[in-house]
């Protein structure tokens, strides 16, 4: 039997996961000598590029000193915190790491807790000790009182410690030794890490985490070999999580190394690899052994917490700018998206109307963004909630908030926060000026509070939040305090009418864009909507005026991402989404629509 250890890199996001398996792909020899790869090379796919954040867990494998290490970089940011506990399923230790300046965050805890409760020991690296502001160790003192405060055993208490630069490639055991390589972070990983349990002579059980897609193999499950031996072609019985017995075989084995996947004949137990041939498979099944099939335990999948609605575009621009526009490619789009993505869901609500349920606004942001860059066009409705009975009490998502605020701008975030519902639980000064406050909120409260936040701390604030629990329904909160500007007329704008509409609000298109009658081109600066006409020219006059036509001067719109779109939209607010473009646009496009249906709320 090969020697095998299975991790997992968790942490809060951005704290340095992926740079860090760079350290373990690069100092173990994986990537050859003059192999090119990119920065953060598991990031592989576009956004993740773009973005610089990892959204899918991804498995790797190196070789050290005899031993097959596989590694799974999982994503750090909370809206893909399910993929995490299923992750944590799959291997025998962990390498939680956290920032030497930001230490414990909410995501922090979400995944020390989970790590926790299943019986793992980790492996703590506080990682970027190079920074100025490093604190390695007040950062310390935090982990030790986060794993007391969630009741870790004696023995989790005992973890290693390992401190490390990972992007210089540099770690160490002691903050006093001098600076050195992985080597620690592989031992720790060989010694402390438990060995695979397991046999490879019983007969096979095998769970997939993930799924994969391939066009010419199909569906592909990414699984945790816990017994037996498998090899290509043999014939298994799926165990779904139903109960369900499905008869397979695998048409292919896949193999990690480093950045490659390569076919292989035969795993064994204590592998990760990967199965092609079973069109069925989903998160959680068990591949089982075809005679004497036994499930594993299935496999909690974290239930969304937002929904959407995507439905087909139809306002007056419709089907210029993208070429997958009916409700038929919407659905079948879609329905392609839950075959692989167990976080979310789909629901058809409405002719052309698709209830999308998932973890977060960012989730729903990267499948809305995947999906323009394929050309298709749709629409977007405001995100809401999912609010559902337990033991007959309404109850809605609770998040964990962490914010770092300049110290002389605490007291109008508190307060506004106060009118969102959000009860603080702590504050703390940071150093340089600034304040650490914690609070719980209504997930509800948060949606349309970054872009406030921002612009309350000019920038300057940092914001972070994680789901706790779902609990007691807290009643109405204050939502956007501005109306829209929104347009009269469609045409296309003028400069004149904008100078003259800039004194109004703040400003979301610039000139010459096409806009059309109840299309938003920016926000009111007070509480209600305004009409205006944003393609008004200057009127002609046969005198000419002196110093004729004084130069307009207009403040460059603010441009509004499909994020920041999404969380400024109200109920009755619609984001249209193209490959080009993405337009705010009240739901009734005329004056006299929109009074008739706010009469009827009323
Ligand atoms: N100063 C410093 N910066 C680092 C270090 N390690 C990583 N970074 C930087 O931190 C940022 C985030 O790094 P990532 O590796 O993407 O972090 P991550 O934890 O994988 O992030 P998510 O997957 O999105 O949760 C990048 O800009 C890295 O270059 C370090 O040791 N020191
Ligand atoms: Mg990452």
């Amino acid at each position: 039997m090969q020697k095998i250890r299975n991790i997992a890199v968790i942490a809060h996001v951005d704290h340095g996961k992926t740079t860090l398996v760079d350290g373990l792909l690069e100092q173990s020899g994986t990537f050859g000598d003059h192999e090119a790869h990119d920065e953060r090379a598991m990031d592989s796919n576009d956004i993740e590029k773009e973005r610089g954040i990892t959204i899918l867990s991804k498995n790797t494998a190196i070789r050290y000193d005899g031993y097959k290490i596989n590694i799974i970089d999982t994503p750090g940011h909370a809206d893909f915190g399910g993929e995490v506990e299923r992750v944590l399923k799959m291997v025998d230790g962990v390498l939680v790491l956290v920032d030497a300046y930001e230490g414990v965050m909410p995501q922090t805890k979400f995944v020390v807790k989970k790590m926790l409760a299943l019986g793992i020991k980790p492996i703590v690296v506080i990682n970027k000790i190079d920074k100025d502001s490093a604190e390695p160790d007040r950062v310390v003192d935090e982990m030790f009182d986060l794993f007391a405060d969630m009741g870790a055993t004696d023995e989790q208490q005992d973890f290693p410690i390992i401190y490390a630069a990972a992007r210089n490639g540099i770690a160490k055991m002691d903050m006093a030794d001098e600076d050195g390589d992985f080597t620690c972070i592989f031992d720790a990983i060989i010694n402390d890490v438990p060995e695979p349990q397991g046999d490879a002579s019983n007969p096979l059980q095998a769970q997939v985490f993930t799924l994969d897609y391939d066009n010419y193999v199909g569906k592909i499950g990414i699984s945790r070999i816990f017994n037996g031996t498998v090899s290509k072609g043999d014939n298994i019985m799926l165990a779904k999580s139903n109960g369900e017995m499905v008869k397979g075989k695998i048409s292919k084995l896949i193999g990690f190394l480093g950045l490659n996947r390569m076919e292989i004949d035969q795993a064994e137990a204590g592998d990760i690899v990967a199965f092609a041939g079973m069109e069925t498979v989903d998160v959680g099944d068990t591949v089982a052994d075809p005679v004497n099939p036994v499930a594993l335990d299935p496999m909690h999948i974290e239930e969304p917490t937002l929904t959407v609605v995507f439905a087909v575009n139809d306002s007056p621009l419709a089907g210029k700018e993208g070429k997958h526009v009916t409700s038929n490619k919407l659905r079948e789009r879609l329905e392609f998206e839950m075959r692989t993505n167990v976080a979310m869901k789909l629901e058809i609500v409405g002719e052309g109307k698709f209830k999308v349920s998932g973890r977060g606004e960012l989730q729903i942001t990267v499948l809305a963004e995947n999906m323009r860059r394929e050309d298709f066009e749709f629409s977007i409705s405001r995100p809401e909630v999912i609010v559902k009975e337990i033991e007959g009490v309404k109850c809605e998502p609770f998040e964990h908030l962490v914010i770092d605020v300049p110290e002389d701008l605490s007291g109008g975030v508190i307060e506004r926060l106060g009118k969102r519902k959000a009860e603080m639980k702590s504050m703390l000064p940071m150093g340089q000026g600034f304040q650490r406050i914690e609070f719980e909120i209504p997930a509800r409260a948060l949606i349309g509070f970054r872009g406030q936040f921002l612009t309350d701390t000019k920038g300057e604030g940092v914001m972070n939040n994680s789901f706790i629990e779902f609990r007691p329904y807290s009643g109405g909160v204050e939502s956007r305090s501005y109306g829209a500007l929104v347009s009269m007329v469609a045409g296309s704008t003028l400069a004149f009418s904008l100078f003259s509409i800039q004194n109004r609000g703040v400003l979301y298109i610039g000139v010459q864009t096409e806009v059309y009658e109840g299309m938003i081109v920016g926000e009111h600066s007070r509480d209600n909507d305004l009409v205006v006409n944003p393609i008004k020219g200057k009127a002609q006059s046969n005198v000419r005026s002196s110093g004729a036509d004084e130069a307009i001067k207009l403040i460059p719109p603010r441009d509004m991402s499909l994020e920041r779109a999404l969380e400024w939209i109200e109920d009755d607010e619609l984001l249209e989404v193209t490959p080009k473009s993405i337009r705010i646009r009240k739901k009734h496009l005329t004056e006299a629509e929109r009074k008739r249906h706010s009469r009827k709320g009323k």
